[in-house]
């Protein structure tokens, strides 16, 4: 499909975005992410959902998972706060009213104790980043998010807008449409060809990344940068614009290594420097 080169996009083009940090910052001022997910036999989802959120500069991390997956994140994370639901049922009601954004999703699951949670973010009116999981829940009893990134891949855009999807693929502008209209949302659509849609801007595809980062993870690093970059006072639509953009970058840089074989974590490390453009 042509595509007006106004929608192209990339981490070049915007990565003007990402100033300087001022002399005299504090955590305070960077925001806190709150992840929320990692339902048992998926507690990696969270980790590398809160990697992605400290990479791109979040000030502060916390995650609400399942007391099973607290003491391999903070092995993995000790940058993390982290709460399990078992061992505090309070755990949200402690930390939403300190976050500044919620990544929401992230290995969450499709059962009663993710569908809660997910509840509970909503009601809360802090902005989200909605993605996985909390996606596929959102679909079975669709809601308008003003406040929210939808971050679907083409599978997750199928289960919310009732399409397979292979219609999702045959025409991904459209599907992106259709995601930001029905949601009132800001919405990423994955894939190779990223589109990203919403919050009065034109659209944008994003032109970097590659098919190494179709492995396990990937999407959960995204949704950590997203929020990072909420947090951190970007709008909902300059965040996902970013991110995307970021993540590609990230995953381009992994790929020197060899694109075969990547995994999701390895894109933590180039982050780090694209996040500070000299
Ligand atoms: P098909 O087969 O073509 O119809 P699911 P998930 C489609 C967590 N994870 N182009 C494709 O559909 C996540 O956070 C935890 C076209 C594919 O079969 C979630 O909570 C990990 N199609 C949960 O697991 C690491 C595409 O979607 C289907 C596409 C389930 O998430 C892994 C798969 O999607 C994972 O992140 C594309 N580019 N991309 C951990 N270590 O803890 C996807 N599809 O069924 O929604 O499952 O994405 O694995
Ligand atoms: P998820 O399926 O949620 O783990 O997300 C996968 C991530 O990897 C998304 O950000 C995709 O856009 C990205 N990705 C997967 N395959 C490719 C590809 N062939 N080219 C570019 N990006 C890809
Ligand atoms: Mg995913």
């Amino acid at each position: 499909q042509e595509v007006p080169a106004a929608w192209r996009t990339d981490y070049a083009a915007v990565r003007h975005r990402l100033r300087r940090r001022r002399r005299d910052g504090h955590k305070g001022l960077y925001g806190h992410v709150l992840v929320v997910g990692g339902d048992h036999g998926t507690g990696g989802a969270v980790i590398m959902a809160a990697g992605g959120a400290l990479r791109a500069g979040a000030g502060l991390v916390s995650v609400v998972t399942r007391s099973a997956h607290v003491s391999p994140l903070l092995g993995a994370c000790p940058e993390a706060m982290v709460l399990g639901t078992e061992d505090v049922p309070d755990a949200l009601d402690r930390l939403l009213p300190r976050a500044s954004v919620v990544a929401l999703g992230p290995g969450l699951g499709t059962a009663a104790w993710g569908r809660t949670l997910l509840r509970a973010c909503i009601d809360s009116g802090k902005p989200l980043v909605v993605d996985a999981d909390a996606l596929n829940l959102l679909a079975d009893t669709p809601e308008a998010l003003p406040q929210a990134i939808l971050t679907p891949h083409p599978g997750e855009a199928g289960r919310l807008l009732g399409m397979s999807t292979e219609a999702v693929q045959n025409d991904r502008w459209h599907a992106l449409g259709l995601l930001c209209q029905r949601y009132q949302a800001t919405a990423i659509l994955k894939g190779a060809g990223t589109l990203i849609g919403g919050g009065d801007r034109p659209p944008r595809v994003c032109t970097g990344g590659n098919p190494g980062m179709a492995t396990g993870g990937t999407g959960d690093v995204l949704t950590g940068i997203c929020a990072g970059l909420v947090a951190q006072g970007l709008t909902l639509a300059e965040a996902a614009e970013l991110a995307v953009c970021l993540h590609a970058e990230a995953g381009d840089q992994a790929a020197e290594h060899g694109e075969r074989g990547m995994v999701a974590t390895d894109l933590l490390e180039p982050l780090r420097a694209l996040v500070n453009p000299i």
